[in-house]
């Protein structure tokens, strides 16, 4: 835990004045460190979020920042355009004192950036149209990338939605056992590699031509996007981290897999755990009604796959890091990246059972988008 004065230092560096007044942590997410400070010039109150960059995690977050402020820019051109709010509607950083996107401090990487006030995130949702309004955020945020050049995006994370080689690295893990941990984890592991076979489907539609290779946000969990604390409404996409080439199929299935469930991700008990066809059919018309026009048929029709996909190949993730001993996603406790790869894999059950179900409400979404 960094104390109040790092933080301000770092501010510091960054040209931010005033005096600080309050400071909070972000629990929400797995991988950066997140706080919010308030300054405070002569009774104006400014905030400011100030982010420790997982350099583990990310190897080069100097050409990562250069990704997420150059397509920030271009959100912003469009958002100005069509009458939109760019201060709300996406993130802006500050360049440090010296003209650096980012702080280099020892293994640390700091950024800043300004805080959107009253605005919040969900980790978890019952009301169908809060879900349709993240579908619409990140239709929109699809839509708007639509022509960004694709070939200046660098690679953040490489082979990111590789689910193949994800299972590779599980297979690698549990040969390794590393922390002694595979006998607990027999019957998971079982789970994960009788399903290996599915794994290449969306990279072979890459590969074969059916599906197109677009700018992608690829970490579209429900916690990675703002809602309007007045109007309910999502208004900007955050977490840019991993806006890579990708497929639309990474963006609606991660979506669906962390959304559309009926308990938190790393629900322990799980009965409890379950997809909500409701909720469903909500992202799917929200995401729908922004961005089917773009979409391929060969993309519709293998949007509800892309739900089973994505919650496999993180299931498949969690397992690994727990083999691994924990080296990568945040834990609250010793079992928590088990406890989360059983909550994926009864999700993976769960799309099994309704996949034809799933696929007919997409079917019925797109043709009532066309009427
Ligand atoms: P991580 O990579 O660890 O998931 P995020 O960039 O998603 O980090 O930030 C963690 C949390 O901080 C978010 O889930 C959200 O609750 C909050 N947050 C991030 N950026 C902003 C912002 N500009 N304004 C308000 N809250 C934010
Ligand atoms: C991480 O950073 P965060 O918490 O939004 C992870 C995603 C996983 C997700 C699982 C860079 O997302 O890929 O799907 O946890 N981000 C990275 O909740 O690995
Ligand atoms: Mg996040």
């Amino acid at each position: 835990m960094e104390s109040l004065k790092k933080i301000v230092d770092v501010c510091r560096r960054f040209g931010v004045t005033g005096d600080p007044i309050r400071y909070k942590t972000f629990t929400d997410g797995h991988i950066n460190a997140t706080f919010l400070v308030v300054f405070s010039n002569g009774g104006e109150l400014k905030k400011y979020l100030v982010q420790n960059i997982n350099t583990v995690v990310f190897k080069e977050p100097e050409r990562l920042m250069e990704n997420v402020i150059s397509v920030t820019h271009f959100l912003r051109k469009k958002i100005r355009a069509a009458g939109g709010d760019p201060e709300r509607e996406t993130l802006h950083f500050l360049k440090t004192t010296d003209g650096q996107l980012c702080l280099r401090d020892g293994e640390h990487c700091w950024r800043i950036y300004h805080f959107i006030d009253d605005s919040f995130t969900y980790d978890l949702i019952e009301d169908p149209a809060i879900f349709r309004a993240a579908g619409e955020g990140f239709g929109r945020f699809q839509r708007l990338l639509a022509d960004y050049p694709i070939e200046n995006l660098f690679e953040t994370i490489p082979d990111f939605h590789d689910t193949p080689k994800r299972v590779d690295a599980l297979r690698a893990a549990a040969q390794q056992d590393a922390v002694g941990r595979l006998h607990e984890v027999r019957s998971e592991l079982d789970f994960a590699l009788s399903r290996a076979g599915e794994a290449s489907r969306a990279l072979d539609l890459l590969k074969s031509g059916n599906v197109p290779l677009r700018v992608t946000h690829n970490d579209t969990k429900l916690n990675n996007i703002l809602f309007d604390t007045t109007t309910k409404k999502s208004i900007c996409v955050i977490d840019l981290d991993t806006i890579m080439p990708g497929l639309s199929l990474y963006d609606f299935g991660d979506a669906i897999r962390f959304g559309a469930k009926t308990a938190f991700e790393d629900e322990a008990d799980l009965s409890k755990v379950s997809i909500s066809m409701e909720l469903f059919a909500a992202y799917a018309e929200g995401y729908l009604s922004e961005c089917a026009m773009a979409l391929t048929q060969s993309e519709i029709d293998h949007l509800a796959f892309s739900a089973w996909l994505m919650t496999y190949e993180c299931g498949v993730r969690f397992l690994t890091d727990y083999l691994n001993g924990d080296v990568y996603f945040k834990i609250d406790c010793p079992e928590h990246n088990l406890i989360r790869a059983r909550n994926q894999f009864k999700m993976v059950k769960e799309i099994e059972a309704k996949l034809p179900e799933m696929e007919a409400i997409v079917q019925r979404v797109v043709a009532a988008n066309k009427a």
